[in-house]
């Protein structure tokens, strides 16, 4: 039986990118299906697949997995490369995309995510100066420490890089200068194949959301 992902719009929804990265850059096979979130319809859409009424939600046989991490999880129990294979590392990999999940609450705010925009000069605050600070030191700590065999912050792909994925794009499209190998780092991840293919399928899409658009 092969993974479903259910998804909302490319353009916007940072916690579906988590998944679909995870896996498209893993090589592991799945379908999709986008359904447009915030317009007439969408939470009627959303509940036919899952209660819980948010996307991304994957979809194996009969079972239903809802929330980014816990997708992640589900798939890397028959997929382990998907967190670093020393259990060490894979401990940090595991805080660092908690961190993720439950934190950076006033830099997800501000600068939400919005593919097809780019805001040089954005103004950022200081609680967003301070998310943006931390998020600078785990790339670069984390590079240096684990990331002797490969470009990514394991070295090879994890599921940290995914959790990671929707804030290098919001790095880009509000200009955020970063420390130069944190900045290496996001080039590195926004040049993968499938960051190419989701930005494409972004800009393709045909909904457009004021909410997100400043
Ligand atoms: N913690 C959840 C958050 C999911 C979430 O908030 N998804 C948003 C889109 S990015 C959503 O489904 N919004 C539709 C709605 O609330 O109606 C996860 O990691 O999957």
């Amino acid at each position: 039986m092969s993974f479903t992902l259910i998804l909302g719009n490319k353009a916007y929804s940072s916690w579906s990118l988590r998944p679909w990265i995870a896996l498209k850059q893993a090589g592991i096979p799945f379908e999709e299906k986008v359904i447009p979130i915030y317009m007439d319809g969408s939470e009627e859409a959303i509940r036919r697949y899952s209660p819980a009424g948010k996307v991304p939600i994957l979809k194996d046989g009969d079972l239903t997995v809802w929330d980014s991490l816990a997708i992640l999880e589900y798939v890397a129990e028959k997929h382990p490369k998907l967190w670093p294979a020393d259990p060490k590392a894979r401990a940090v990999a595991r805080s660092i995309s908690a961190e993720m999940h439950s934190g950076f609450v006033p830099l997800r705010k501000l600068c939400t995510m919005n593919l097809r925009r780019h805001y040089p000069g954005f103004e950022l605050n200081d609680e967003v100066r301070d998310n943006i600070q931390r998020i600078d030191t785990i790339f670069a700590e984390t590079r240096a420490q684990y990331g002797k065999n490969g470009p990514f912050l394991f070295g090879e792909w994890t599921a940290a890089d995914a959790m990671y994925a929707p804030v290098v794009t919001r790095f880009k499209t509000y200009d955020v200068k970063l420390s130069a190998p944190s900045q290496a780092y996001c080039e590195t991840v926004l040049a993968t194949p499938g960051m190419k293919e989701w930005y494409a399928a972004a800009e393709a899409e045909p909904w457009t959301l004021p909410q997100y658009e400043y």
